[in-house]
């Protein structure tokens, strides 16, 4: 039997990735899109980089945007791909209602541009497609927790693109056969998470803070709960959805629910900080209460998360908690890595970064410091 081959759109993002990694263990052939930058944008899958020079290559990146249809026919035509996967987005809630626009282009027609090259290429049997779908989508949630058939009530520009997205996908399928499937996928976060979603901008933050990189961090809305998993876990459930023996919808998550404050707060514990919050709406801050352990420098009083509005949305999404019993059943996927689990190996790679960026600094060189 010969070589499966797979397209990755957004090959370059945290779950492109961990993606790759996992279609390469499984001995595909992995083509992936990549944007043009001014500077490198392969940190995340340089681990995985192959030799185009030398013979049987199985990881191959191609230029590409999800706003260029003659762009993606053509790779599609070139790569004849088994699956693809379409995990391109500018997947930013808080972006999007800055680029409501560019974020509808990319995010809603990227997907029907993916699908009409299939249907153009005459790939519709040939071909399964994976589509990056999001518990955004429930936005003002109508039901707790939010399974397949909860209704749909977007909050953000992001989540009407994503919405167009999962309803095109589902007409595709049924219009032309295509095996085509949404994942509506829970939050999922790793070390390699984008700096500037929650859990990320915390745990990085965090470990500046305790070594004295930084004094505090700036959040908005702390009172947010989040179903949040293991994007490791996560990546394993598309895959299988594309080996069902048809394209369907699946919800994929943990079942478990937590706020952006106890996330913080576990976050710090991991660095042997207790914080108590204190105050209320714009006014709430974390100050440390006790410090234990060497690796913080931290006193006791000091106020290291503040609140600022600027991080405010204009629709919140409030609440998320996902019931992947589907997911479990015909999939036989389920989440294995516990929250407690997930922040220990964040917190652990951000505080060893932290500590190069500390002798980068302390060698009298500029350190590295990146804001949002
Ligand atoms: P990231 O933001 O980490 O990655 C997004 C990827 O899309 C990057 O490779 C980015 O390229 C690429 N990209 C953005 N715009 C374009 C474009 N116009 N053309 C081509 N590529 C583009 O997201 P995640 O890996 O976290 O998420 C993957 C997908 O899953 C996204 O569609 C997201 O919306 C969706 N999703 C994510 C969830 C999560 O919790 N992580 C939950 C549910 C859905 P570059 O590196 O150059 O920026
Ligand atoms: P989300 O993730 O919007 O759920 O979208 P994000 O981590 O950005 O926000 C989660 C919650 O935390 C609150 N919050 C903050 N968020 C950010 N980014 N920065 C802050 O300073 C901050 N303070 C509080 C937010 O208001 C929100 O309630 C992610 C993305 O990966 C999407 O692409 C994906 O579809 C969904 O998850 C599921």
């Amino acid at each position: 039997m010969s070589m499966k081959k797979a397209l990755i759109t957004g090959v370059t993002g945290q779950d492109g990735a961990y993606l790759a990694e996992l279609l390469l263990g499984k001995g595909y052939e992995v083509h992936g899109i990549k944007r043009r930058a001014s500077s490198f944008n392969t940190d995340r899958i340089d681990h995985l980089y192959q030799d185009p020079h030398v013979d049987n290559q199985r990881f191959v990146l191609h230029y590409g945007d999800l706003t260029d249809s003659s762009n993606l026919i053509r790779i599609i035509q070139q790569v004849q791909p088994d699956e693809i996967y379409n995990l391109a987005a500018m997947s930013h809630v808080a972006v999007s209602f800055e680029m409501p626009e560019y974020t509808a282009n990319a995010d809603g027609l990227g997907t029907l541009r993916l699908l009409e090259a299939i249907r153009m290429l005459g790939l519709e049997k040939k071909t399964r497609f994976y589509q990056a779908s999001t518990s955004e989508l429930y936005g003002l949630v109508q039901e707790t927790p939010q399974r397949e058939s909860t209704p749909f009530y977007p909050r953000s520009p992001y989540a009407v693109a994503k919405l167009y997205a999962y309803w095109i996908t589902v007409n595709y399928r049924e219009a032309y056969g295509l095996h085509a499937s949404n994942g509506i996928l829970f939050n999922h976060e790793s070390p390699v998470r984008g700096e500037t979603f929650v859990t990320r901008k915390i745990t990085r933050a965090l470990a500046r803070i305790a070594l004295g990189l930084q004094d505090c961090v700036y959040l908005g809305n702390l009172s947010a709960q989040r179903d949040w998993g293991h994007a490791r876990d996560y990546v394993e459930a598309m895959w299988r959805m594309l080996q069902q023996p048809r394209g369907d919808d699946y919800v994929i998550a943990t079942g478990q629910q937590h706020s952006v404050r106890e996330f913080i707060a576990l976050a710090a514990a991991e660095l042997g900080l207790t914080l108590a919050f204190e105050g209320q709406g714009v006014d709430e801050v974390a100050r440390v209460v006790a410090v234990s352990g060497t690796q913080s420098r931290c006193q006791v009083g000091e106020v290291i998360v503040r609140v600022d509005p600027r991080y405010f949305r204009p629709t919140e999404v409030e609440t998320l908690l996902g019931d992947a019993s589907k997911a479990r059943e015909q999939l036989g996927w389920q989440a294995t890595t516990s929250l407690a689990d997930l922040v220990r190996e964040m917190m652990a790679a951000d505080y060893s970064a932290a500590q190069r960026d500390e002798l980068v600094k302390s060698a009298g060189y500029p350190a590295y410091d990146a804001h949002e």
